[in-house]
């Protein structure tokens, strides 16, 4: 249910101010609520993405999770993916979650702050909604 809550919050953050609804989906992400976004609380993300289990998100388990939270997320579904597809093979491989980490983790601490999280989100949805005129 939490990842749905997650994806809906997504969903908000298109329509109202990035920057409100990125604080929001902050506290969602971080499941412990230690002021950090983990690792493993990235990895817990994926594995809701990752609808068969097999360790790699194809565009269509990417669309799926995100359609069906909100017809609107997927307007920008396709470009996110892109973005987080970086060698282009149009699956996300669990391996490549730490290439994943480091776009956040701005400072290269190995911890990505809510500051970090914050600042990378808001560019990445400020982008999408820009080329897809949503703002
Ligand atoms: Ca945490
Ligand atoms: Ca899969
Ligand atoms: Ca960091």
């Amino acid at each position: 249910m939490k990842f749905v809550i997650f994806l809906a919050s997504v969903a908000l953050t298109l329509a109202a101010n990035t920057s409100h609804q990125v604080n929001h989906m902050f506290t969602l992400v971080d499941a412990n609520r230690d002021g950090i976004f983990s690792k493993a609380e990235l990895g817990h993300v994926y594995q809701n993405f990752d609808l068969n289990g097999d360790h790699r998100v194809t565009m269509t388990e990417f669309y799926r999770a995100f359609c069906h939270a909100d017809h609107r997320l997927c307007i920008v579904a396709g470009d996110l993916f892109k973005d987080l597809d970086a060698d282009h093979t149009l699956m996300i491989l669990e391996s490549s979650l730490d290439h994943l980490y480091d776009l956040f983790d701005a400072d290269g601490n190995d911890e990505v702050t809510k500051s970090e999280f914050h600042t990378f989100m808001v560019k990445e949805l400020d982008k999408l909604k820009a080329a897809h005129n949503l703002n």
